[in-house]
């Protein structure tokens, strides 16, 4: 196996909890709506695109809506959204993420950022870390989510790097899915129970040296 070179980090989950201001925007929509929703829900929309969670959530509700009605709720819980994160604070980043960052940049690593959102700009500007990153690939370059391996893909490319050149970190099952299938380990961010399919488990990034983890991730077999 060759040296890795590349990290490609999920951004919900990974580099900052931005699922709670999902979980309350949406929460505001569901209640417009008539639709109980709880926060073990919102689970199930960690990683997912907005639409895909804007039907999981109909689907809770038993409600069905045109496209058009569904763009528009989209668009609504959006607006909700964003609101939230203007007000994001530096200090919201997850423990440990910076020091890692910085850490990794110095070893020379090459880093890109690979989330489904379409907010990823906005949130990285907000939380001082556009410059941490080589790439920024989100929502608004790719047109297949995760599982699909389109993300993590052209993180690499736009790196300029081999697929086995690259690890992934994610904190959702169909990003592990996404980062297998594009030929890449995936680093779960949780625990083993939360994702069985992970080829390693750290709780966060704090105290987290790359080099250790890269050791004991292995050489890459696939299968
Ligand atoms: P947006 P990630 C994902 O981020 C979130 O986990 C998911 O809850 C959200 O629906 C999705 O981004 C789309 O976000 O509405 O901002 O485009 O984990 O892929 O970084
Ligand atoms: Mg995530």
């Amino acid at each position: 196996m060759g040296k890795i070179k590349g990290l490609l980090f999920d951004l919900d989950g990974v580099i900052v909890d931005t699922a709670k201001y999902h979980y309350l925007a949406w929460k505001e929509l569901a209640d417009m709506l008539n639709i109980p929703f709880t926060e073990k829900d919102n689970e199930r929309l960690k990683g997912v695109s907005r639409m895909k969670s804007f039907e999981i959530i109909l689907e809770i509700g038993g409600l069905e809506l045109s496209e058009d009605e569904k763009e528009k709720y989209c668009g609504i819980k959006n607006e909700i959204y964003l609101e939230y994160i203007r007000k994001l604070r530096k200090e919201e980043v997850l423990p440990g993420v910076n020091v890692f960052l910085a850490d990794a940049r110095r070893k020379g690593y090459r880093m890109a950022l690979g989330s489904a959102s379409k907010n990823a700009g906005v949130i990285l500007s907000g939380l001082n870390l556009t410059e941490a990153f080589d790439a920024v690939i989100d929502g608004t370059k790719v047109k297949t989510a995760k599982p699909d391996p389109e993300v993590f893909l052209l993180g690499a490319k736009e790196l300029g790097l081999n697929r086995e050149a690259c690890i992934v970190f994610e904190d959702a099952r169909a990003g592990v899915e996404a980062a297998h299938n594009a030929g890449m380990k995936a680093v779960g961010i949780g625990t083993k129970e939360s994702l069985p399919n992970a080829d390693i488990c750290i709780p966060g990034l704090f105290g987290t040296n790359i080099e250790e983890l890269i050791r004991q991730l292995g050489p890459w077999r696939k299968g």
